[in-house]
């Protein structure tokens, strides 16, 4: 199949998840073409069945704002005319949904029938779709997609919640490819290791684009708990929104000293292979991909029960499900993990096993069905 993915090209969730499956296609054999206005972090490599296409919004001084939805537009007819796409998923409602339906309408004055996979990652559902300016178009341009899927049931749940959809949504969660993480740190890993922990304390991670909804604060006060009672250092990767207030409350608490701010590092791999504990304490999370990496890497998690995160954090067996702000819950739990090096071993081996319930192989077929079943449809009513 020939097949265009339209992305945003960050280190956000919905990004990594359509550039994994897009390069997971592409090593099956099809041809893919990732459509966007950078080039996706993920997407390192050279690979012969994969393109690149750039939206270059025109820019004039008339628009306050420039209208990268008619930009993408234009560039989904122009790369479906001439490299002959199949179809399109797009992944993150806005504003690539409704671009893909003005695109297949446009297309279909040249005579091209095209499909278009629609797949929801989460805010643009929970928090940004819903909101007057978009809810709209988000439910016109979804129920006018050949196929939605949505990475979570929790997702689809909310989905029908908010908005008046007619079309089914099938649930397809977010995969890890198991050979790809790292477990115990050798060579320059551990070196790493000991240079953060060198008396043997415990690492706590947590990675996000820190914005509120990911709630780093209370990774900080969780971290401050679990300090009292057992040495330990604070791995914070990413960058955003809330950077500024999580360094003002280390410097208010006197704990900089053990806490790293490491930045948006591209191999979160790294961060993983010496991690003992992962933190997510969320408001909201559809899915949450950086918990199933930090299990991959048989890092346990601890985390909100918000959203889709009681669907890839098994209570009690690949870490600890709380409600969300219940600080001390959390705590509590991270200590119980940590104690000893016993337990420690044992939700090791536990949340790697769970991760292996959402590798590639399990969820690649499902999208390939998808994009079978929508080819099938007749398009021309
Ligand atoms: O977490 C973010 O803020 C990034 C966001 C995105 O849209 O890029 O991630 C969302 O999609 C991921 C991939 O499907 C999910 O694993 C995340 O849970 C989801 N984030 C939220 O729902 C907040």
């Amino acid at each position: 199949m020939k097949i265009g993915i339209v992305l945003y090209p960050t280190f956000g969730g919905s990004g990594v998840v359509a550039t994994e499956l897009g390069k997971a296609l592409a090593n099956k054999g099809h041809e893919v073409h990732f459509i966007s206005y950078n080039q996706p972090v993920r997407l390192e490599h050279f690979h012969p069945n994969i393109r690149y296409h750039e939206v270059r919004p025109f820019h004039y001084p008339l628009f306050d704002y420039q209208p990268y939805e008619l930009a993408l537009t234009s560039k989904l007819v122009d790369v479906v005319r001439y490299e002959g796409l199949d179809l399109l998923h797009v992944h993150y409602a806005i504003p690539h949904a409704s671009a893909a339906y003005f695109a297949k309408q446009i297309l279909k004055t040249h005579g091209i029938e095209i499909p278009y996979v629609t797949t929801l990652h989460g805010t643009d559902i929970t928090l940004v779709g819903k909101h007057p300016s978009f809810e709209p178009v988000i439910t016109f341009s979804i129920n006018e997609s050949d196929a939605v899927t949505v990475v979570s049931q929790s997702l689809k749940d909310d989905t029908y919640r908010h908005f008046a959809i007619e079309n089914e949504i099938e649930v397809i969660h977010n995969f890890i490819e198991p050979g790809s993480y790292c477990h115990e740190p050798k060579g320059d890993d551990l070196k790493r290791k000991q240079e953060i922990a060198p008396n043997g304390e415990r690492i706590i991670c947590h990675m996000s684009n820190f914005r509120k909804v990911k709630r780093v604060q209370d990774v900080v006060e969780i971290f401050k708990k679990v300090r009292e009672k057992i040495p330990a250092k604070l791995l914070l990767a990413g960058d955003g929104p809330e950077r500024y207030l999580i360094e003002q409350m280390c410097k208010e608490s006197s704990i900089c000293g053990d806490v790293h701010m490491v930045g948006s590092v591209q191999s979160i791999s790294e961060i993983h292979c010496i991690s003992d504990l992962f933190v997510l304490p969320s408001e909201t999370e559809s899915f949450g991909l950086a918990a199933l990496e930090a299990l991959a890497s048989g890092v346990p998690v601890i985390s909100t029960n918000a959203g889709g995160l009681p669907e890839v954090n098994k209570d009690g067996f690949s870490g600890f499900l709380s409600k969300v702000g219940d600080i001390n819950k959390m705590a509590n739990d991270a200590i119980h993990i940590l104690k000893d090096d016993k337990t420690l071993h044992q939700f090791k081996e536990q949340a790697f096993e769970h991760s292996l319930n959402f590798t590639l192989d399990k969820i690649l077929p499902k999208y390939e069905a998808v994009y079978e079943k929508v080819l099938k449809k007749d398009l021309t009513s």
